[in-house]
């Protein structure tokens, strides 16, 4: 049963009133919010990777110009999450130590090489159109500091999907060989976009009290669908065949019938044993060291700033 606290703490969410940092709440809802932005900021933060792996070897200047930005735009967001986690009692040093220990997770999809420039495309499509489909229910999530970082996030998101799928046209009206890397990066990226959205609902653990707190605003599998639904028609468009034998209108449901990604891998990329996952944990941890001389120095500087000011 509720405590009194807990009932009062309900009903607000109930009645649609965000949470703020300084307000009570049950230590189970900041735990799951702590672990939810926090693995949502890491991911902004090490999905950089997989793009900024072809910033020096984008075809064109505009291209390359934009890709730049589009990467720099996820480091912001992992910046604002970070922040927004920040205000729930956790510090930056402490979530990258989980990062870097692996008792914190980020994104499956990261977990997944870029081998070619249509890879740039299938992510910007793909990957930033699951991203989106998740996050703009994330607007009206109970929580404040969360639900305002994803008012930028999501306009910038969409804007990244746009990139992607302008990549996506540019190749498909290649050379045969460029429409065939564009059908290459969708056979590979189709699957580890849908495992994006999470386990299926009856094997979702979170899911029922995230929805009761609002935390989560829809259940893994509605966005999932949602996803497809609006996908499949994006890739008629362009001519490319989603790699699903069994994906069918369903005229009944108004839904696409489609085949589930392989949960085993996707178990499997959780427990670290993804085609990157070294590489990328690897990548981050080096940044992380690398630049500790930095950090040193500005804290060392703001010390001496704030003895000067008091002198
Ligand atoms: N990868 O009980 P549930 C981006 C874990 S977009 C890894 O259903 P929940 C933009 C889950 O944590 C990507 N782990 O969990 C971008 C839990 O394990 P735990 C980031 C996953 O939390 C684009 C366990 O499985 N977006 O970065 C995944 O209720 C391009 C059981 O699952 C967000 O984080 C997965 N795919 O629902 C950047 C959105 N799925 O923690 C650069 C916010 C599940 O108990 C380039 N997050 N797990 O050890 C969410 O909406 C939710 O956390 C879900 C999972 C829907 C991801």
């Amino acid at each position: 049963e509720l405590s009194p606290e807990e009932a009062a703490f309900q009903a607000r969410i109930d009645g649609n009133i965000k949470i703020e940092p300084k307000d009570w709440m049950p230590a189970a809802y900041r735990k799951t919010l702590i672990r939810q932005i926090g693995q949502h900021a890491h991911s902004e933060i090490v999905g950089q990777l997989p793009e900024g792996n072809w910033v020096t070897r984008a075809p064109t200047l505009e291209r390359k110009a934009i890709l730049l930005a589009k990467v720099q735009d996820e480091a912001g967001h992992g910046l604002y999450l970070y922040c927004a986690a920040e205000t729930l009692g956790i510090s930056r040093d402490e979530l990258m130590n989980k990062l870097h220990s692996g008792e914190m997770k980020y994104s499956s999809i990261f977990n997944y090489p870029t081998l070619t420039w249509a890879d740039m495309g299938a992510v910007g499509w793909l990957v930033d159109g699951a991203a989106i489909m998740n996050q703009v229910p994330l607007q009206r999530t109970s929580f404040g500091p969360y639900a305002r970082a994803m008012v930028r996030i999501c306009k910038e998101e969409s804007f990244h999907q746009r990139q992607g799928y302008s990549i996506m046209m540019s190749m498909v009206s290649g050379t045969p060989a460029q429409k065939e890397m564009a059908q290459d990066a969708l056979n590979r990226f189709w699957y580890p976009a849908l495992m994006m959205f999470g386990p299926s609902d009856k094997d979702s653990v979170h899911s029922d009290q995230s929805m009761a707190w609002k935390i989560k605003m829809n259940t893994n599998d509605e966005l999932r669908q949602r996803f497809v639904n609006e996908t499949v028609p994006q890739a008629h468009y362009l001519g490319l065949t989603i790699p699903d034998d069994d994906l069918v209108w369903n005229e009944e449901t108004g839904n696409y019938d489609f085949s589930q990604p392989d949960w085993e891998e996707f178990k499997a990329v959780l427990k670290g044993n993804g085609p990157c996952n070294r590489e990328r944990l690897g990548a981050r941890i080096k940044a992380w060291e690398g630049g500790e001389w930095f950090r040193d120095g500005l804290a060392a500087y703001a010390e001496k700033a704030a003895k000067r000011r008091v002198a």
